[in-house]
C-alpha cells in the first residue's frame, strides 16, 4: 500500500525540528521540557511558549546513566537521564526549563538528581482520586501558571487562555476521530504509523501537529471508502508510554500478522481522552486529574477503558506492556488481565527493556499469541 502522505509530512516536519526550535529560540520563544502527560500544555501554548516531550526511548544513553542510577530501574527514567547527562537530545538541550512531577518513584527521585544539571519545576500530583487530592491538584496547576508568566515573561490572559484551550481541544478531536477511523475492518491505518504521529505530537509545534492530522483523517477517510487498509488479528495494546525511539513491540507484532488498532497508552488514549470542559484553570485541572497512570492509587477507570477500548475497536487480543522494573503498571497488570480474562478477551503480558537482546523470544511468544487468537 501507498505511504500515506501525512506520514510523510511528518517525518519531514521532525526532520526539520532542531533547526525549527533552534530559530524559535533565537526569537524570543522559551521551551518548557516536560516528563509526563500530566503537565497541561495549555498554559504553556498560552504564553506563547513551546512544549516539548523529553522521555527517552534509546538505549545508547542508559550505559552513561548507570553511572548515577541504579541498574535495576526503568529505561525510560534511566534513557532520558542518560540524554541530560550525555547532552545529545536537541529536545533537553533547547529546554529553558523542565517540569517534573511526582508519579513513580524512579522518575521522582531521578529528577533530585536531575536538578543539578537544569532548572527544574515540579507539581505535586496526588495519587489519590478524592475531592482533597483534587483541591491540591488544581493549586498545583495554578502555581504552573505563575511560574510559565514568570519564565516567559507574558501574561496568561483570559484570551489567551481560551484560544490554548480550544485549540488543544482541537487536537483532541481529531485523536478522537482517527481511533473512529480505527474501527473500520480493514484498518485503514498500521499501528507504526499511528505510534508515530503520538511520539511526535510530543515533539512537534502544535499547529503543525494539527495540520498533519487533519490530512491524515482526510486520507484514512478515503481509504475508508475504498475498502483499503491492512488485515491481521487486532490488537490493543495496553500499558507503558512507547517514547520516541521505542517501536520495539509494534514492529513485532505487526511482523507476525498483527495489527495494532489501539493503544491504551500515554502514546495513545491517555494523551487525548477527556476534553478541557471550560476555560478556567479549575476546569483545565479536572481534565487532566482524570489521567488513569497506574501511578494512582485504586485506578479502575484504566480497567474499565480497557474493557470499553477492547470491545468498540473489536479486537482479536490485548498485549499488557509494561517496561521493566516499572512496578505500578507491571502491578496493576495482575487487575487487568483478570477482568480481561472474565470478559473472555485474550491478553498476553510482555515486560521487556530498550536492548534488542530480547526480540527473538518475545517475537516467538507473539507469534504464538496470535496464531492462537
Ligand atoms: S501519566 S504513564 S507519562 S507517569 S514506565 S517512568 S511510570 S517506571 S512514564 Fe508516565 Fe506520566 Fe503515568 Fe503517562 Fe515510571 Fe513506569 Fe518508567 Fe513511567
Amino acid at each position: 500500500m501507498v505511504e500515506l502522505k501525512a506520514i510523510e509530512k511528518l517525518m519531514q516536519k521532525f526532520a526539520n525540528r532542531k533547526e525549527q526550535l533552534q530559530k524559535l529560540k533565537e526569537e524570543g520563544r522559551k521551551v518548557f521540557g516536560l516528563f509526563c502527560a500530566y503537565v497541561p500544555i495549555e498554559l504553556i501554548l498560552a504564553a506563547n511558549a513551546t512544549p516539548v516531550g523529553l522521555c527517552g526511548g534509546k538505549n545508547d544513553t542508559i550505559p552513561v546513566a548507570e553511572e548515577d542510577l541504579p541498574r535495576n530501574l526503568c529505561p525510560l527514567i534511566k534513557s532520558s537521564y542518560g540524554f541530560k547527562k550525555a547532552k545529545t537530545c536537541p529536545y533537553f538541550e533547547a529546554s529553558d526549563i523542565v517540569i517534573g512531577e511526582t508519579t513513580c518513584e524512579g522518575k521522582k527521585k531521578m529528577f533530585e538528581l536531575m536538578e543539578r544539571m537544569v532548572p527544574m519545576h515540579i507539581m505535586h500530583l496526588p495519587h489519590m482520586k478524592d475531592e482533597d487530592s483534587l483541591k491540591i491538584w488544581i493549586k498545583e496547576v495554578e502555581k504552573l501558571k505563575e511560574l510559565v508568566e514568570k519564565e516567559t515573561g507574558n501574561k496568561i490572559t483570559e484570551e489567551k487562555l481560551k484560544e490554548a484551550v480550544d485549540k488543544v481541544n482541537k487536537l483532541r478531536e481529531l485523536f478522537y476521530k482517527l481511533y473512529e477511523l480505527r474501527k473500520n475492518k480493514p484498518v485503514p491505518i498500521k499501528g507504526l504509523d499511528v505510534l508515530k504521529i503520538f511520539q511526535f505530537t510530543y515533539l512537534l509545534e502544535i499547529d503543525d501537529t494539527i495540520k498533519i492530522l487533519e490530512e491524515l483523517v482526510k486520507e484514512l477517510e478515503e481509504r475508508v471508502k475504498k475498502g483499503e487498509g491492512y488485515e491481521g488479528k487486532r490488537i490493543l495494546i495496553t500499558g507503558c508510554p512507547m517514547v520516541a525511539g521505542n517501536n520495539k513491540i509494534v514492529e513485532l507484532i505487526e511482523e507476525v500478522r498483527g495489527v495494532v488498532v489501539g493503544e491504551e497508552s500515554c502514546t495513545g488514549t491517555r494523551y487525548f481522552e477527556n476534553f478541557v470542559e471550560g476555560y478556567s484553570i479549575e476546569d483545565i485541572a479536572k481534565r487532566y486529574f482524570k489521567i488513569p497512570c497506574a501511578c494512582r492509587f485504586k485506578n479502575d477507570d484504566r480497567i474499565e477503558n480497557i474493557k470499553r477500548l477492547a470491545k468498540e475497536l473489536d479486537v482479536d487480543g490485548v498485549v499488557y506492556y509494561t517496561l521493566q522494573y516499572c512496578h505500578t503498571f507491571n502491578i496493576e497488570g495482575a487487575k487487568v488481565e483478570e477482568v480481561l480474562k472474565e470478559e473472555g478477551i485474550p491478553v498476553i503480558r510482555i515486560e521487556t527493556d530498550y536492548s534488542e537482546s530480547d526480540k527473538e523470544q518475545l517475537k516467538t511468544r507473539l507469534e504464538a499469541f496470535i496464531e492462537m487468537i
